[in-house]
């Protein structure tokens, strides 16, 4: 089929609803959790402030408008290879030089949510991505991989997404090995429902934050806080993810995008 007929096709089907577009991005506002490193490792970043300039008022009679004290990696957010010191010196790891042919990509949904669901700490495996592979068909060069877990339910309260207790925060995500068996199939990026790409307790693996380290080392990509994974098949959606151009950007708010046959 030619590729102009790919497109028609396509924009038919956007048209009459047989291709859907599922919203994967959690609102953004000053109520959106944000990651809460211990003081010793590092500064935090601040919540999302949004500071009105006019409201139709003195300040500007017809219009209303306002800027934002917002973090690069704040919400559902993707994350750039130079994010992480492992990625820091790729030319084109940066928000404002990261080829846009990544932010359209075909996805691979591994739903591991009953295990989450039954252990805030499960962590995938190299093994269990082998077991979907068998039921669902081979991780292919060039996709994303999603881990669905429902996390994204817990989103409206910091409490209960962030899900910290005195041994640190409880929150699923991959081991290293699976990163690197990742990696291993070409895939472009990993993205999580939780508030990093890594799981709660990935501060203390080998290497730590091994979906940061290994994957951004890789100038493969990341996308955090993703939702509605749930509405999603294993294989077969399209993402559509593309951080804001910010020069020399380590990462952005994105508003995520699934194509997905109805
Ligand atoms: C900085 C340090 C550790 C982590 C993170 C950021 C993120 O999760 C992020 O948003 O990239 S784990
Ligand atoms: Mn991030």
């Amino acid at each position: 089929m030619s590729s102009a007929r790919t497109l028609d096709d396509l924009a038919s089907a956007l048209l009459s609803g047989s291709v859907r577009v599922i919203d994967l991005s959690a609102p953004l506002g000053p109520e959106t959790p944000v990651i809460q490193l211990p003081p010793q490792i590092g500064k935090n970043t601040p919540p999302v402030k949004v500071h009105s300039i006019s409201r139709y008022d003195a300040d500007g009679p017809y219009w209303a408008w306002n800027w934002l004290e917002l973090g690069e990696h704040t919400g559902t957010h993707f994350d750039a290879p130079r994010h992480w010191i492992s990625g820091k010196d790729y030319p084109d790891g940066a928000t404002d030089r990261i080829p846009v042919k990544s932010f359209v990509a075909p996805a691979n949904v591994i739903d591991r949510s009953k295990e989450a669901a039954a252990n805030a700490d499960y962590l995938l495996t190299v093994d269990s991505i082998r077991a979907w592979e068998k039921e669902h068909g081979e991780i292919e060069p060039g996709g994303w991989v999603l881990l669905r877990t429902d996390w994204y339910k817990r989103n409206g309260s910091s409490d209960t997404f962030l899900n910290a207790d005195a041994n640190g925060p409880h929150s699923p995500g991959p081991t290293a090995e699976a990163i690197t068996y990742l990696i291993s199939k070409g895939v472009i990026g990993w993205g999580s429902e939780t508030v990093g790409t890594d799981a709660g307790s990935a501060g203390r693996m080998n290497p730590p934050f091994p979906a940061h380290t290994l994957m951004h080392q890789a100038n493969r990509y990341g996308l955090a806080s993703l939702c509605h994974l749930d509405q999603l098949p294993a294989k077969g959606a399209v993402l559509i993810a593309a951080p804001l151009k910010f020069v020399e950007g380590t990462g952005s708010p994105v508003r995520a995008l699934a194509l997905v046959p109805n």
